[in-house]
């Protein structure tokens, strides 16, 4: 006989599963119990919140699932922010709650809350399980839809008596749990992916957009041989940003409203839009009516209902995007390629030069970032951000090399995402330099994860770039509320050093580029994390910009100067 607890502890081992982030409580007591007897390592985060980023961020840097705990009621609700970061951006979770005993559901019990019931909207699936027997089955199979098809997080809700129970082994039942489940995607439909070819075989402005989505499949290389086949140019969103190298002569770099200007324009002038794995947010597309429309759009996504939802397209393919761009690759093989035409490349090149890195000599976020890169070991890096122009600057400034080292909450954006992603990124991959470029409003939402990374030896560098304001409201606030500041600047300044030693951690400050580099030398071989702060001023802005609601066509590239393409 074994209970619940150790039957989902033995599921978990199962899986391969070596770590696990939470926070125990009442509900979950038998579980924490059963840990003591594997050998899974489990990470005492102070907040479930994070303990979720941290479980996202190892998912997303490991490519495997991420697993985190929580108590019932307050520690479940704790994961709600967490959960929703996960599921907008795919990513692979699989969160376990405590819950009341089954006899008390439903009569407000003692840190009852409905777990399903919140988390069903913001989770790919949700489970509860009510009898020990269903335990091995139900993990099984959150695991299975949780990193098949697209990847998103799944919670399983064990009431605390159900773990507490004994049930025979040979009661247990380890069958798939949904049996409409199929974890394969769909076949791919030859016809449509011979449309895409002969499109793209004949395009002169070809373009692909690479989202988030090529990334979960593994599918670069393929990626990489069918752009450099047609010679095509390639755009990423922010989620898709590592799926090409950004240093390729031929990436464009990212969309969207923070987008560089020769990607944005690309989508308004190319013949044929190849897209693969993006949902196009609102972020990406700008107005949607502008988006591409002189282009035959041809959109792989293996969520068939991201085909058609919010931009209409002449051929969508519902595929895992490594098989279908295999499958594009190997017909396109068989046909005579016009190739992109010698004037679309030159066009593109020329509005490289739009966006140009300033280089005042000063902490200014562009130099900031561009440090960080040459800094360290750039083929060593991954970098994990906040939210607000912290994100955006690291996002249009890093250049991604490799899938898996931009790790950033896309669809969501929540701030409080960037430290415990990054210490989940570095339990999945001690070999690497993790840093969270950060915002001090953002890093403040999630500080006290430094106590987990110091307690736990897990070692990250954090850069907050100290505005003493939330800068990207602030920045919306300037450019469209005429300058009527409220609630955006912090009152006081905030110590980050000492925020950073009240845990154990270093910290330091720099006052210019050259104490930069050498903090960040010193905080690779450090032996614990390092907090640098880098004061910027609240005055900087992100440009380029395309203005909410506008065509990808019109960037601005500072408040005034508006380039029309
Ligand atoms: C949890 C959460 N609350 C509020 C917001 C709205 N918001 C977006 S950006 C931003 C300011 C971010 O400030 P900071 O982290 O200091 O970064 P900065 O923009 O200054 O680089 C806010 C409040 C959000 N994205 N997430």
């Amino acid at each position: 006989m074994i209970s619940g607890a150790r039957a989902l502890v033995e599921s978990l081992e199962r899986l391969k599963v070596r770590v696990v982030f939470g926070v125990p409580g009442g509900a979950v007591l038998p579980l924490y119990d059963s840990l003591l007897e594997s050998n899974i390592r489990h990470v005492l985060a102070r907040h479930e919140q994070q303990a979720a980023h941290m479980a996202d961020g190892y998912a997303r840097a490991g490519g495997r699932l991420g697993v985190c705990i929580a108590t019932s009621g307050p520690g479940a609700m704790n994961l709600v922010t967490g959960l929703a970061t996960a599921y907008m951006d795919s990513s692979p979770i699989l969160a376990i709650t405590g819950q009341v005993a089954r006899h008390l559901i439903g009569r407000d019990a003692f840190q009852e809350a409905d777990t399903v019931g919140v988390v069903t909207p913001i989770t790919k699936y949700a489970f509860q399980a009510r009898a020990a027997r269903e335990i091995p089955s139900i993990i099984k199979t959150a695991a299975e839809v949780a990193t098949t098809r697209r990847p998103g997080p799944v919670l399983v809700d064990v009431p605390v008596d159900v773990q507490r129970e004994l049930a025979d082994e040979s009661e247990f039942d380890d069958g798939p749990y949904l049996a409409g489940y199929d974890p394969n995607p769909p076949e791919l439909d030859r016809e449509s992916v011979r449309r895409a070819a002969a499109a793209l075989a004949e395009a002169e402005r070809p373009l692909i957009l690479a989202g988030g989505g090529v990334v979960a499949s593994g599918a670069h290389e393929e990626l990489r041989a069918l752009a450099e086949m047609l010679g095509a140019p390639v755009a990423t969103t922010l989620m898709g940003k590592g799926a090409f190298p950004e240093d390729h002569p031929l990436a464009l770099g990212m969309i969207g409203m923070h987008g560089r200007p020769s990607a944005n324009v690309a989508v308004n002038e190319c013949d044929v839009l190849l897209a693969v794995g993006t949902r196009f947010s609102d972020r990406s597309t700008g107005k949607l009516d502008e988006f591409a429309k002189q282009a035959l759009k041809i959109h792989i996504d293996v969520d068939s209902s991201e085909i058609n939802k919010n931009v209409r397209v002449d051929v969508g393919i519902t595929a895992d995007a490594k098989e279908a761009l295999s499958a594009l690759l190997k017909e396109l093989s068989r046909l005579a390629k016009r190739g992109a035409s010698e004037a679309w490349r030159a066009r593109l090149g020329g509005l490289r030069e739009v966006l140009s890195t300033r280089s005042s000599g000063e902490l200014d976020p562009p130099s900031v970032i561009k440090l960080i890169e040459s800094t360290l070991d750039p083929g060593r890096l991954i970098v994990t951000t906040g939210v607000g122009q912290n994100q955006m600057w690291a996002a249009l400034y890093f250049t991604a090399k490799h899938p898996r080292t931009f790790i950033t909450s896309g669809g969501l954006g929540t701030m409080g995402f960037g430290l415990p992603a990054a210490i989940g990124a570095k339990v999945a991959r001690p070999d690497k330099i993790v840093v969270d470029i950060d915002g001090d409003g953002s890093f403040l939402m999630t500080a006290q994860a430094l106590a987990t990374s110091v307690s736990e030896n897990i070692q990250v560098i954090a850069v907050v770039l100290k505005n003493d304001a939330l800068g990207m409201v602030r920045q919306w606030q300037h450019l469209f509320y005429a300058r009527r500041f409220i609630a955006t600047d912090f009152e006081r300044s905030h110590d980050f050093v000492k925020l950073a030693e009240a845990f154990g951690a270093e910290g330091v400050r720099v006052e210019s580029l050259g104490e930069l580099e050498r903090a960040l030398r010193r905080a690779a071989g450090n032996e614990v994390t390092t907090v640098i702060e880098v004061p910027i001023s609240r005055e900087e802005r992100v440009f380029p910009m395309v203005f909410p609601g506008r065509s990808l066509r019109e960037v601005m590239i500072d408040e005034r100067q508006r380039l029309l393409f």
